[in-house]
């Protein structure tokens, strides 16, 4: 069957259960965050098979990664580094509607991902290979790991998937954007906000300007997420609009990934833009509705919901 590879670091991941400052925090939920372990799990749950490689260390929190990855049905193939401690990120929410991220992932498992982590085989024999510009954001030995993979899929023609995520608590516009402009060539779908968009074409622009751009380094579907409104993309030279579900959104984290992977499910499976598009609004929407960057990912079934306004569904 097939199925999608992607890699990255997951971090254990803790949030306080009350809006506050942390330190006034009593009580927090223990939980995982990784933007290509969301997007594995989203793909997964919409019925596409995911793999997920990376790092953890020999603890619990690496036992936790790996137990909750593999729990949601992704295949798991985690090196266990004895020499380093599995990642950790805090969400504090310090007002009601405000939240803060803080990584202490410095030096961690994940961040050592080397280019022995990817397992060339199994990147050639997929439909799909997604990438994030976390990943290169953490060291120079998981930058030659995502450059690594990304050449045996070319060679392979297995297609690459490049999400931008930038993380400016981790590397600065001007480094990241010359790292970007580097790997764009060489993918065939891009996904960016407007900012990570604008850094990786050096300039300020709007949404069809930064897609047209960044298209003209490469790759033949560019889609430009917009948030709550919406998305933009250029696919094989034709531009759409996507517009966002209306809804109260309660934590957007993760709604880029959800989002994506609402998209590369859709584009595994052989649908058109439009039907990719829809699936990665819906998807993206859904993940905003409940805490967590992962848990609130749809499966198939449940897409249709966003259509319902009766609050039970029998
Ligand atoms: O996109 C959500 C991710 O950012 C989050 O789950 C954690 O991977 C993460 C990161 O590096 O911020």
């Amino acid at each position: 069957a097939p199925y999608v590879v992607t890699f990255g670091e997951t971090m254990a991941l803790m949030s306080a259960n009350q809006a506050g400052p942390l330190a006034h925090a009593s009580t927090m939920s223990v939980g995982i965050g990784g933007s290509e372990s969301n997007v594995a799990i989203g793909l997964q749950r919409l019925g596409v098979q995911a793999v997920w490689c990376g790092r953890i260390g020999a603890d619990s929190l690496g036992r936790l990664v790996e137990r909750e990855i593999r729990a949601e049905g992704v295949d798991v193939r985690a090196t266990v580094d004895p020499e380093a401690p599995t990642g950790l990120m805090i969400k504090e929410r310090r007002t009601p509607t405000a939240q803060k991220v803080a990584y202490y992932r410095s030096g961690s498992a994940g961040s050592r991902l080397a280019p022995d982590d990817v397992d060339p085989q199994l990147i050639a024999d997929a439909a799909l290979l997604h990438t994030s510009g976390i990943t290169p954001a953490l060291s120079s030995q998981a930058a030659a790991a995502l450059k690594y993979a990304v050449a045996v899929a070319r060679e392979s023609g297995i297609p690459v998937s490049f999400d931008l995520n930038y993380r400016s608590k981790l590397w600065d516009a001007g480094t990241a954007g010359s790292a970007y402009r580097e790997i764009i060539p060489l993918a065939d779908i891009v996904f960016a906000g407007l900012e990570e968009a604008e850094i990786a074409v050096g300039t300020v622009c709007d949404a069809e300007e930064a897609a047209r751009r960044i298209a003209a380094m490469g790759p033949r579907q560019v889609v430009i997420k917009l948030g709550a409104d919406g998305a933009l993309a250029l696919i094989d030279g034709n531009l759409y609009l996507q517009e966002a579900h209306p809804i109260e959104a309660i934590d957007t984290v993760g709604a880029g990934d959800a989002f994506v992977a609402g998209y590369l499910a859709e584009f595994v499976a052989g649908l058109e833009p439009v039907e990719r598009l829809l699936t990665a609004a819906k998807s993206g929407a859904f993940v905003c509705l409940v805490p967590g960057d992962w848990e609130g990912l749809p499966r198939r079934d449940e897409l249709g919901l966003l259509a319902h306004h009766e609050p039970v569904s029998r």
